[in-house]
């Protein structure tokens, strides 16, 4: 089926949110409703190892555009990534998916990549993707947030997700301690977890302390697929990463924010 897989990654096209999620007849067969976001970084260098054709929407989660009616219908929990493949296997309306690792494991399973299918290769895979996505994204999510942009200083806070990210990344050290790969080959479980170790400075990471994590690190940015990704993600967000206006917008969501888009919506 080669009209599935793009000449080039790069012949995607970028359109607007709103534009693109009311017309989803389109010619490609994935949608990335992206930001350059660890978690966005996932499907984006899945798409590019894989050369699975895809049309690249940003959703601007500083200004709030995470929280549209459209985009909610998608990904209810109101959080980039999302996909929405056209071209379902086995044919029928379009497949929509959000969460990062679902979106990894339905593309891995769409293409016939990334993802062993013996027993235990697969479920090695698949333990590593559940680390990353409870474990390592969280965590560093909110060691990201205490050290980067709560507004007062919680020492307490401070330390207790510096000590849970050295604890990961110690165990993400043994793990490769041999091997080059988180599991036998490169896969899915290495896609979800590298954008979140790119960031390891903001985690008050040095990576001299976890060579084994450095060489997986180092091979795997050298990897053409996730320079790529890498170049397209830095054209998307061009502004200010967050500005006290987007602190509101992404760090003041309660149960409220959540009920109020919804009785929107209904309307
Ligand atoms: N578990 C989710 C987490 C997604 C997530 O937290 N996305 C962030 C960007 S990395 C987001 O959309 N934030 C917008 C907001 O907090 O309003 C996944 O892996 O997809």
């Amino acid at each position: 089926m080669d009209f599935w897989f793009a000449k080039s990654a790069r012949d995607c096209k970028r359109t607007s949110l709103d534009y693109k999620l009311a017309r989803l007849n389109i010619d490609d067969m994935i949608e990335l409703f992206f930001w350059p976001t660890p978690n966005g970084m996932k499907p984006l260098i899945f798409l590019y190892e894989t050369g699975l054709k895809y049309g690249l929407t940003p959703v601007d989660i500083n200004r709030g555009e995470q929280f549209t009616q459209r985009f909610l219908k998608i990904a209810p929990n109101g959080r980039i990534p999302a996909i929405v493949d056209s071209v379902p296997a086995g044919g029928g309306s379009p497949v929509s998916v959000f969460e990062s690792g679902a979106i990894l494991i339905y593309l891995a399973e769409k293409v016939g990549a990334l993802l062993p299918q013996s027993l235990r290769a697969r479920t090695e895979v698949l333990e590593w993707m559940m680390w990353q996505m409870a474990g390592l994204g969280p965590m560093l999510g909110q060691n990201h947030h205490f050290n980067v942009y709560a507004p007062e200083k919680v020492p307490y806070a401070i330390r207790r997700y510096n000590d849970e990210a050295s604890r990961l990344y110690a165990v993400l050290d043994q793990r490769l301690a041999e091997r080059e790969f988180i599991c036998t080959d490169y896969t899915i479980s290495d896609i979800a977890c590298y954008p979140w170790v790119d960031r390891h400075e903001r985690h008050q990471i040095n990576l001299d302390d976890f060579p084994n994590v450095r060489r997986w690190f180092n091979g795997i940015s050298e990897r053409p697929a996730v320079i790529e990704a890498y170049r397209e993600a830095k054209t998307v967000n061009v502004g200010a990463p967050v500005t006290k206006a987007s602190h509101n917008v992404l760090f003041g969501q309660t149960a409220e924010t959540v009920r109020k888009v919804a009785t929107k919506i209904r309307k």
